[in-house]
């Protein structure tokens, strides 16, 4: 692991670069090193197993975030949009719930209008500690963040959140003790802060149910006692609606789908014929998840490097879960890692919840 104090070297717009500039020298960056050279591996690793999966974090390349991007505006999308709704008209009782003094930690970092949201209501916030895989992202939106809130501690982190990290040491301020009768110091800002994790965009319906329970007990031990858990949880729902959202008439999410094996070819020194491949994306009600494939046309060989894959007419391989929740269910889930639901919030029409968990005492 080792601390980089950032410069300009990051690539911005020079509005922000010129502005962050005094904030620059005051911002360091944890970097854990999360392993890229990996990619190579678990892909093939993925496609030798009877069936063929590709593990979905390899969706986000640079074309890859912007077709997610994309995807997010789609009317078909909902999540995002509800998400959005639900932590404008319900930041108020969200804030008051979190309340004042805590370090807010956001997995996979937000440059993104729900972190402006939080950011605009929390009071007296210890630090915010942004934590993302991807060094050159983690560190755009860090300096955009720190240019609209220049008050503000920002402690990046980069890293695989879905590893054991250690979170930054707590700034300097948190740690000494307030001058007695200085005045003005509310009460609420002596010791040491509680820490929250922001986790939105249901990412956490990407994790099989036995590695959600593994994911949320780590956050359990990343916050600590008296720690909490912000989280976005996508919900069950009509299968149409269901379907709609990952079948876009307009082929955007199949791009993001396909677009994984363009990587593939680029970056692994791949042969996919990606005209041979087709998205297929469907709602399992019994399970619960809609399963996102891509579906050989044909039999056909393909190659990666030295290896190479043969795929039958119509062999799929699988590249995505996404799991929907109902209320009770994820409450479950979230006692099984030891927090205890303490908000829920919900669209009009339950399509989505954000929701606050704090860890059991
Ligand atoms: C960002 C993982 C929540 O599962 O809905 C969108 C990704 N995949 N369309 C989701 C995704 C296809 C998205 N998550």
């Amino acid at each position: 692991m080792t601390i980089v104090r950032e410069h300009s070297s990051v690539d911005l717009p020079d509005a922000y670069a010129t502005r962050a500039g005094h904030r620059a020298d005051l911002m360091e960056m944890l970097d854990f090193e999360p392993d890229t050279t990996s990619f190579y591996a678990e892909v093939v690793a993925g496609l030798r197993q009877p069936v063929k999966t590709l593990p979905c974090k390899f969706f986000y390349d640079q074309r890859g975030s912007q077709l997610f991007d994309e995807i997010c505006e789609l009317a078909e999308y909902y999540p995002t949009r509800t998400e959005l709704g639900i932590m404008r008209d319900r930041i108020a009782e969200i804030s008051a719930l979190l309340g004042g003094h805590c370090r807010l930690v956001e997995y996979g970092s937000g440059s993104s209008i729900k972190t402006h949201i939080l950011l605009d209501h929390l009071t007296n916030l210890a630090a915010y500690v942004p934590v993302d895989i991807s060094r050159s992202h983690l560190l755009r939106s860090a300096r955009r963040l720190a240019c609209d809130y220049p008050e503000l501690t920002i402690q990046p982190v980069c890293a695989d959140y879905t590893d054991f990290f250690d979170l930054p040491p707590l700034p300097a301020t948190c740690l000494t003790p307030p001058l007695l009768g200085a005045g003005g110091l509310h009460e609420q800002s002596v010791g040491p802060p509680r820490t929250v994790v922001y986790f939105p965009g249901s990412t956490i319906g990407n994790f099989l149910p036995d590695q959600a329970r593994e994911f949320l007990a780590g956050v359990v031990a990343q916050c600590g006692q008296h720690g909490g858990l912000l989280i976005g949880v996508d919900l069950k729902k009509d299968p149409r609606i269901l379907h709609e959202a990952y079948n876009d008439a307009s082929g955007v999410t199949a791009a993001f789908n396909l677009n994984v094996l363009r990587r593939i070819n680029r970056e692994l020194d791949g042969d996919f014929d990606t005209d041979a491949f087709a998205h297929y994306a469907f709602y399992n009600p019994v399970i619960g998840r809609i399963e996102m494939h891509l579906v050989s046309m044909a039999s056909q060989t393909a190659r990666i490097g030295d290896e190479l894959f043969r795929f039958r007419e119509g062999e799929t391989i699988h590249t995505e879960c996404s799991y929907k929740y109902s209320l009770h269910e994820f409450a479950d889930l979230a006692r099984s890692a030891g927090f205890a639901v303490r908000g829920v919030w919900t669209d009009s029409e339950d399509l989505f919840s954000v929701q606050y968990l704090t860890v059991e005492e």
